[in-house]
């Protein structure tokens, strides 16, 4: 190992094309290992491990237990981590209008092509140290789940347990807010300490949710991201061929996005076996649901940065 290394600096100093070493990856993911939203990072880092042999690996360390979810995106941007599995949501300390993403109508493989992924990238660059790799979770919205039924969209006198996702949209409805990672939700319900909680169609089984989950409000709204981000320094430090690795994986990745359609489908029904029902408001209420949802959220992001905010609004919303 020394030898090797020792040639490949002599290598480098006299000017020869150095054989750059195979590196290796830390990976981390938000979310618990197995489930749901950590699902498609697990294929990506399967994949790389495939087609990256001699160039570029990933070595996956773990979920929740290995970093704290609120804390993921500090650890990328430190490179304590140096590949994350991480929602704009749980990082909106280090990129605020990060809560853009979500409000997203299009693919990503549209903002790959209209430019938008190239904007969301420097603003991850630069307000994280990240690079902005691949974006997972399209065609997957957000729901509202309870513990007790409503009659339409009014949230007031109900405690919900939000993310930044849902505030803007909750709040503006009356809500009572809590923030927790989802590890900490199953508690929360079985004590009463709140009367519902926001989340993606998919995964309310995973942690066994729907044990305490009587209602599933629809429509959904929103879009589920849920992004793959590697510290810049790391990026920038590694060889070309694996980045390229990376890339390749990262557009593998997303292609994969379609399949949540299907996913979504078998999840509500799982959903109604696990004795889940739905609550469905009149034309009017849902309108008022959706719109308030979007307007609120826009709003949200324009008073963190109106020129962000509508500079990402042209291109994620079409
Ligand atoms: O509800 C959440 O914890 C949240 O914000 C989220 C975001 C993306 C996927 C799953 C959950």
């Amino acid at each position: 190992m020394k030898k090797l290394a020792f040639a490949a600096l002599a290598a480098c100093l006299a000017g020869a094309p150095a054989l750059a070493e195979e590196v290796t990856l830390r990976g981390v993911s938000a979310f618990a290992g197995g489930t749901t939203f950590s699902r498609p990072f697990e294929a990506f880092v399967a994949h790389v491990n495939e087609i990256g042999k001699g160039v570029v690996q990933i070595d996956y360390v773990g979920g929740p237990e290995a970093v704290p979810p609120f804390e993921l995106g500090n650890a990328v941007s430190g490179g304590v981590v140096d590949i994350a599995n991480d929602t704009s949501a749980f990082y909106t300390n280090l990129v605020p209008t990060g809560d853009a993403l979500h409000l997203a109508t299009n693919t990503v493989q549209e903002q790959r092509a209209n430019g938008c992924f190239d904007k969301i990238d420097a603003i991850h660059q630069e307000q994280m140290n990240a690079k902005f790799l691949a974006r997972t979770g399209d065609n997957v919205a957000f729901h509202l789940y309870l513990t007790k039924p409503i009659e339409g969209p009014d949230l007031s006198g109900l405690t919900i347990r939000t993310t930044p996702v849902y505030r803007a949209m909750f709040e503006a409805l009356g809500a009572t807010l809590v923030r927790t990672a989802p590890g900490e939700v199953y508690t929360a319900l079985e004590r009463g300490a709140i009367d519902g909680y926001g989340w993606p169609l998919q995964g309310v089984m995973d942690l066994g949710w729907d044990e305490q989950t009587k209602y599933r409000v629809d429509p959904g709204f929103y879009q589920v991201d849920v992004n793959i981000l590697v510290n810049l320094d790391r990026w920038n430090g590694i060889s070309d061929e694996a980045r390229a690795v990376l890339q390749q994986a990262a557009e593998w990745v997303e292609a994969k996005n379609a399949e949540n359609i299907a996913i979504n489908a078998e999840e509500a029904s799982k959903q109604a076996g696990a004795g889940i029902e739905v609550i469905t408001f009149s034309p009017e209420d849902q309108a008022k649901w959706l719109a308030t949802s979007q307007e609120a959220g826009w709003a949200g992001v324009a008073a963190v940065d109106a020129a962000i905010a509508a500079d990402l609004k042209a291109c994620l919303v079409e």
